[in-house]
């Protein structure tokens, strides 16, 4: 893996864009790329974002591309999505110096969008009811593991790494402003009317509506948009509808419970 990861990253130019599932993977991909394409549009359709992003550790039903082959074939810089926890990164990653994108989100807001991904998702464990799925969530029996070694895992290791670590809440609250932080982390300088094509590109009405973005192009036995579109809601709070009084209490207590002693800002009542 490491010589299809690496061998042309020794420049550091690979960037790996990175998180728990349903934290807002798509939305940093397709803004990475928009950036490494200077807001080219056009350009930007080339391909579906599992092509134009491949994904490191999948290796699915064809005829979705396998992640490392397509590395394999690419040129660097490589726009690499991952889920994976720090811990099973490559190490050739931080031998090379290539640069992570992380994205947390709020922890009830991950837990329901995930729920929703898993109901479609035909390649992953089928989620239960809505009360099995937060008991396995809170015990990090869901795939990639628990949502709180992951986020304090990534956490703990961003200042002894070029890592960017960036949370959907403010993506969603100032958009331009969390581009243009992106943009400086990659070395870009784009003029100011390319970073407002970037952020009116990726907004989530411009990425649901855009079939090389929304993940309408995978076929039905692998994601079934009827059950529940890729591109759900894209909000931030959703989890106030689903989430009892009950189950929030419990929630929270776990919470505090789990991230004690992390100096992570809170990820759970926003
Ligand atoms: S995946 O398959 O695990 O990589 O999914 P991922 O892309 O990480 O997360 C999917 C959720 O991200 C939302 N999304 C967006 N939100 C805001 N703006 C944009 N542009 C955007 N693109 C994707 C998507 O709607 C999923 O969240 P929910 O809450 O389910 O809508």
């Amino acid at each position: 893996m490491k010589s299809h990861i690496n061998e042309d990253d020794s420049a550091g130019t690979g960037s790996l864009t990175t998180e728990m599932p349903n934290k807002g993977t798509t939305w940093i991909s397709e803004i990475v790329d928009m950036i490494l394409n200077d807001g080219d549009i056009e350009r930007c359709k080339r391909g579906p974002i599992y092509e134009r992003v491949p994904f490191l550790e999948f290796a699915g039903p064809k005829p979705l591309p396998v992640g490392t082959e397509q590395l394999a074939n690419m040129a660097s810089p490589r726009n690499v999505k991952t889920h994976l926890p720090f811990h099973l990164v490559p190490k050739s990653f931080w031998e090379h110096d290539c640069k992570v994108i992380y994205v947390a989100r709020n922890a009830k807001d991950n837990l329901v969008s995930y729920y929703h991904f898993d109901l479609s998702n035909r390649i992953q464990p089928w989620p239960g009811t809505w009360e099995e799925y937060l008991e396995k969530f809170i015990n990090g029996k869901v795939p990639f593991g628990s949502w709180y070694e992951h986020v304090k895992g990534w956490w703990d290791q961003k200042d002894k790494h070029r890592i960017l670590y960036m949370f959907y809440e403010d993506m969603k609250k100032d958009p331009k402003q969390e581009v243009m932080k992106v943009m400086k982390f990659l070395e870009k300088d784009l003029a100011d009317e390319s970073v407002n094509k970037i952020v009116h590109h990726t907004t989530f009405e411009a990425m649901k509506a855009n079939p090389m973005a929304n993940y309408t192009t995978i076929p039905e036995f692998f994601f079934d948009h009827k059950l529940s579109p890729f591109m759900r809601k894209g909000i931030v709070g959703d989890w106030k509808n689903y989430f009892t009084v009950a189950q929030n209490e419990i929630f929270d207590k776990d919470y505090q419970k789990k991230m004690a002693g992390s100096m992570l800002p809170l990820l759970v009542n926003t």
